[in-house]
């Protein structure tokens, strides 16, 4: 049996890294969201595979505008078309306003789509398969307005809600555990993050942080393979394999944090061991690269550059530019910063498919970067005169800060007065971060 798992669509995201096509009026992140998902489908229909089992995040919100909603549908009827089998979970992203208003992905059911379930609750399948039957578990992002009321979650914390939603949460899997038919295949497909999952943009995206479910919940002999949505970062969390614990992440990159990571979807086949064996299916499984947009990050520190234009240039003629997504980052001091033509910046980077550019001032002053301070300065009354020296604007606390330092040296510990001007200090200038450790 064959199945293809694919996760964190997000279609109708990213579109800050996009230009509106002139063509079709469409920004170009959403286009290419489109092609990844039709890429996916694609092979789920060449292949073809048994059953698609979609990990959750359809859209960055549960109130997609209806075009995107329209690409999003279009694609995965050609499963229908195909009468492959397809169940689609609900993400956080999919819920609409904490749960109360139910989720983007509803509608399929109340459509009646043939061969397509809606998993918006904890609940098990039998999906009967063109090589035969599974049973799939159901498992959607849950929070604390899922299993517990409102007036119980309101007085409890954070820590406490964790505790009381894992320990509701674990009855409620063992429930469907007891349901399963040993001689049948078994998937859950769970929107979730596992407690030694790697972040992505996810952390950033999430509204709020929801709970993390130990690894120890999926790691289950009677499951022939976990497929997880959620995280973006694609990666098997059971080093054993048995089962697979797979997060096949997002299938293009929603930003930045995303620049270095494969986007793609996984395949995995289950089948009947020769028996006697001790399990009765045995499962493998192999991520499918998506060729997706690049991304790419150019940072260069021109602080100390006499020719910051040139050095910005050079960097990025090095750099194959053409239809990626750029964001140039570069550190300068403020005395630099009109040595810098913008416009011309703008016109090294004008192959790009999408670019920023980012000057990122960094203060002389909170550099270790005096002369007459080498490191074989032992006396810090000396290192702090030094320093003193050197910044005009505090002319007027040097002496009750040289005071302040004679009175830390001598052990005799800080009054409250001076305790107060220290912590000032700090928060006045970064730089004075190093005072305080004298
Ligand atoms: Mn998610």
């Amino acid at each position: 049996m064959k199945i293809l798992h694919l996760s964190d669509i997000h279609m109708g995201g990213g579109f800050a890294h996009g230009k509106i096509d002139p063509e079709t009026g469409f920004n170009t992140r959403f286009q290419d969201f489109v092609k990844s998902l039709s890429r996916s489908i694609d092979r789920a229909i060449s292949e073809p595979v048994d059953l698609v089992l979609f990990g959750g995040d359809a859209f960055p919100d549960a109130t997609p505008a209806p075009y995107i909603q329209q690409a999003f549908a279009r694609e995965f009827y050609r499963l229908v078309a195909a009468n492959i089998p397809l169940v689609l979970l609900v993400g956080n992203h999919d819920r609409h306003a904490q749960g109360q208003g139910g989720a983007s992905l509803s509608i399929y059911r109340s459509l009646g789509v043939p061969g397509t379930i809606v998993g918006d609750t904890i609940d098990t399948h039998t999906i009967a398969t063109r090589s035969g039957e599974i049973q799939i578990i159901t498992l959607p992002w849950i929070d604390r307005s899922t299993l517990l009321t409102r007036e119980i979650s309101a007085s409890l914390s954070i820590l406490e809600v964790n505790q009381l939603l894992l320990d509701k949460l674990q009855p409620r899997i063992e429930g469907e555990i007891r349901k399963l038919d040993p001689a049948l295949p078994t998937i859950v497909l769970a929107h979730l993050m596992a407690d030694n999952a790697t972040l992505g943009a996810e952390k950033l995206l999430a509204v709020g942080r929801g709970f993390t479910i130990p690894l120890s919940f999926l790691t289950r002999d009677c499951f022939d393979y976990v497929a997880l949505g959620h995280v973006h970062r694609h990666q098997n969390l059971n080093k054993t394999n048995d089962p697979a614990v797979v997060y096949p992440g997002s299938i293009e990159r929603v930003d930045f944090s995303e620049e270095k990571e494969d986007k793609g979807f996984v395949m995995v086949t289950i089948e009947p061991t020769v028996q006697p064996a001790p399990k009765n299916f045995e499962t493998t499984w192999e991520f499918c690269p998506l060729p997706v947009r690049e991304f790419r990050t150019i940072k260069i520190d021109v602080s100390e550059s006499e020719q910051p234009q040139r050095d910005i240039e050079k960097v990025i003629a090095k750099v194959e530019i053409a239809d990626v997504v750029v964001r140039l980052i570069y550190q300068i001091g403020p005395d630099r910063v009109e040595l810098v033509n913008t416009a011309a910046l703008h016109e090294a980077l004008g192959s790009a498919h999408h670019y920023t550019i980012q000057a990122e001032l960094i203060s002389q002053l909170s550099r270790p970067r005096l002369p007459e301070l080498g490191c074989s300065v032992g006396d810090p009354m000396v290192a702090l005169s030094t320093y003193l020296e050197n910044r005009p604007d505090l002319a007027s606390i040097a002496k009750e800060m040289i005071a302040a330092a004679n009175e830390l040296l001598a052990g005799d510990g800080l009054s409250a007065h001076l305790a107060a001007d220290v912590v000032l200090l700090d928060v006045e200038s970064s730089a004075d971060a190093q005072l305080t450790l004298l």
